[in-house]
């Protein structure tokens, strides 16, 4: 009888895409998305210390550029939770205009804050994969920078946009706690699922809006890392519309010009619970849990 039990078993998880249980599964989910075809190497096991890089003085010129124009609009333009964390990474963690932080150091400030880390990656991943990473708060980030003869713009993300843009948000504990829920839900999701949660992840922690003392601010990376969407997004052109997992999951995305709709939270306490409530319709043969001491998924059959 046992032996039919555990047959049943393995047929049940075979429709279930294969998932990471534990952070250095972390290591297979590197799969780039092949058409920005970057010539790097991906190869770097997530307990391998990141590499610190040696930017050469153009590099520098062009984070100048970006970092000044875009510091410029923060003041007005990014939320309060972005404004208190980037303070503290230009006392403590090497942001100024005159170099590029190291991702070793900002990687271990945010451990300190939320518990993320960061791991290099090779530039744009697949959807399922960089998800999968954030249950586990790890952060592919690229290291490389986006080419001097456009400084404010690149089409994939680069050193600028995850420093610039992702950093400073995955130093909040809501907002930490948000990112890791989106994670979570992807875990073992079908394609159809994980397109939805990728919707999800685009008009949040890219493309995000959140309301703050009456006005609206931005927190999404996407905007804090292009001078011309942020202060597009908060203008009065684009439609903004209340974040609703339902609808904004299934709502289609830009990624060749500036968004014609931004959803707006209320604050992340609220988006990650609508999330959460979102993520139990999820048709999953098993729940999750995770194990914040081991960082490792343990599952739960529900019979
Ligand atoms: N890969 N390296 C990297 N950085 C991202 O921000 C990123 C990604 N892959 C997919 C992705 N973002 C999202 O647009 C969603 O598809 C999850
Ligand atoms: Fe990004």
């Amino acid at each position: 009888l046992e032996k039919v039990a555990e047959d049943v078993k393995t047929i049940r998880e075979e429709r279930v895409p294969w998932f990471p249980k534990k952070i250095r599964d972390l290591d297979k989910c590197h799969h780039l998305i092949a058409k920005y075809e970057p010539d790097l190497d991906h190869d770097h096991p997530v307990r391998d210390p990141l590499p610190r890089v040696e930017y050469t003085v153009q590099e520098t010129a062009t984070w100048r550029e970006v970092y000044r124009k875009l510091n410029s609009l923060y003041p007005t333009h990014a939320c309060k939770q972005y404004l208190d964390v980037f303070q503290q990474l230009e006392k403590c963690c090497g942001y100024q205009e005159d170099s590029i932080p190291q991702l070793q150091d900002v990687s271990r400030f945010l451990k300190e804050r939320t518990g993320f880390q960061l791991r290099p990656a090779a530039g744009l991943l697949s959807p399922r994969d960089f998800l999968a990473s954030l249950a586990f708060r790890v952060f592919q980030s690229t290291q490389y920078i986006r080419h001097s003869s456009s400084p404010m713009h690149s089409p994939e993300p680069d050193c600028c946009h995850e420093l610039l843009g992702h950093v400073p948000m995955l130093a909040d504990k809501e907002f930490a706690q948000f990112s890791q829920a989106i994670g979570l839900a992807s875990l073992g999701s079908s394609d159809v699922e994980i397109e939805k949660l990728a919707a999800l992840y685009w008009f949040t922690i890219e493309f995000g809006l959140c309301k703050q003392n009456g006005s609206i601010k931005a927190y999404g990376a996407g905007l804090l890392s292009s001078y011309g969407e942020l202060v597009y997004a908060l203008s009065n052109t684009p439609e903004h519309k209340p974040f609703d997992p339902e609808l904004t999951a299934v709502h289609p995305y830009q990624d060749q010009t500036f968004q014609p709709v931004y959803f707006v939270a209320e604050n992340f306490e609220d988006a990650t619970a609508k999330l959460q409530k979102y993520a139990l319709k999820i048709k999953k043969p098993f729940s999750l849990h995770y194990d914040p001491f081991t960082c490792s998924i343990e599952i739960l059959n529900t019979p």
